[in-house]
């Protein structure tokens, strides 16, 4: 909590790679002290320009004097590895100072996976007292969705000339970007792609009335920085009305109660009902005696009668 760049470096691989009751025990202290911070999420496909965006944003927010964490998610590094080297190379600029901390996160942690572990990393800088926290993520899978669901104002960083983005963005993405990045608006088609996100927006409101921005970056360049900023802390003053930020919070601690719940559930069976016996009623499924659905019936009734009795 005081910053110590140590601390917190051992505190997130513990939240990665820690046991449960070591993480839940850090957390339960230091939640008291979250709350504060202002998370932006950063999604888009790979190679739109994400890393370079949250570098150029990194140093604008410090030249404000601010704190900034940063967190880059990225599960297929966890096999490839370059991501990671990746990022770093590209986030040089920030990587050596010291109101900057930053870390990639790829392994799945022990409690609900990724999208779980990059919550609770996000819960320890907030703690330790950054102000900004930049998450970015790829924005192609559930973990991502969920990651981003963290943020208070997520980013959607698209790249002219794919046409098949605003698809994507028609089947749902509008109700996760808050703030709509044209990058590489160096390239053909980027005003013709802010033209279509602007007619799309204009046929279709989001439930809580906000209209996504649309801003034209050229990240390499340090182009659009000022403006993304200004849309961020525009969405920042919406949300700050405590009806919205509460309803927000409301929704998301009741799916992070979900999935904890859901995370004990499954280790309370795993831990009651061995393969051996999973096998050997599997088998009586295989040969036709009995249906899987009595079996579940009979193995939920054994496992609640073990805990009744305890
Ligand atoms: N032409 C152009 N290239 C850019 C711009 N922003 C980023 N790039 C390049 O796009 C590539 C991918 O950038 P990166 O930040 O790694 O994308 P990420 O995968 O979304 O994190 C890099 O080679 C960047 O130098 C831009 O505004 N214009
Ligand atoms: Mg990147």
């Amino acid at each position: 909590m005081q910053g110590d760049a140590r601390s917190i470096a051992r505190a997130l691989s513990l939240v990665e790679n820690g046991a449960d009751h070591e993480i839940t025990e850090l957390l339960k202290e230091l939640f008291p002290h979250t709350g504060r911070s202002f998370v932006v999420g950063i999604t888009g496909s790979p190679g739109a320009g994400k890393s370079t965006l949250v570098d150029q944003l990194a140093r604008a927010y410090r030249d404000a004097g601010k704190k900034i964490g940063i967190i880059a998610v990225d599960p297929s590094s966890a096999f490839s590895g370059g991501a990671i080297l990746g990022d770093r190379i590209r986030m040089q600029s920030i990587s050596t100072d010291p109101k900057v901390f930053i870390r990639s996160m790829a392994t799945r942690g022990q409690m609900g996976g990724l999208s779980a572990a990059a919550g609770e990393a996000l819960l320890v800088l907030d703690a330790a007292g950054f102000e900004i926290l930049l998450v970015e993520t790829v924005g192609v899978g559930q973990d991502e969705i969920d990651i981003v669901r963290t943020a208070d104002v997520t980013v959607v960083v698209l790249v002219p000339g794919m046409g098949d983005e605003i698809q994507t963005i028609k089947a749902g993405i509008m109700e996760i970007g808050d703030v709509f990045v044209i990058n590489k608006a160096d390239r053909d088609g980027a005003i013709r792609m802010e033209h279509e996100l602007e007619a799309l927006f204009a046929t279709s409101r989001r439930k809580d009335g906000w209209k996504p921005p649309v801003v034209q970056t050229e990240a390499i360049k340090g182009h659009g920085i000022a403006e993304l900023i200004a849309s961020l802390n525009e969405y920042r003053v919406f949300q700050e009305e405590p009806q919205r930020r509460k309803n927000r919070q409301l929704e998301f601690f009741q799916d992070r109660l979900r999935e904890i719940l859901r995370e004990r559930i499954t280790r309370f069976v795993a831990g009651r009902i061995s393969n051996e016996e999973l096998k050997k009623n599997a088998e009586e499924i295989v040969n036709r005696r009995l249906d899987p659905y009595t079996i579940a019936d009979r193995l939920w009734k054994k496992t609640s009668v073990e805990e009744d009795r305890e």
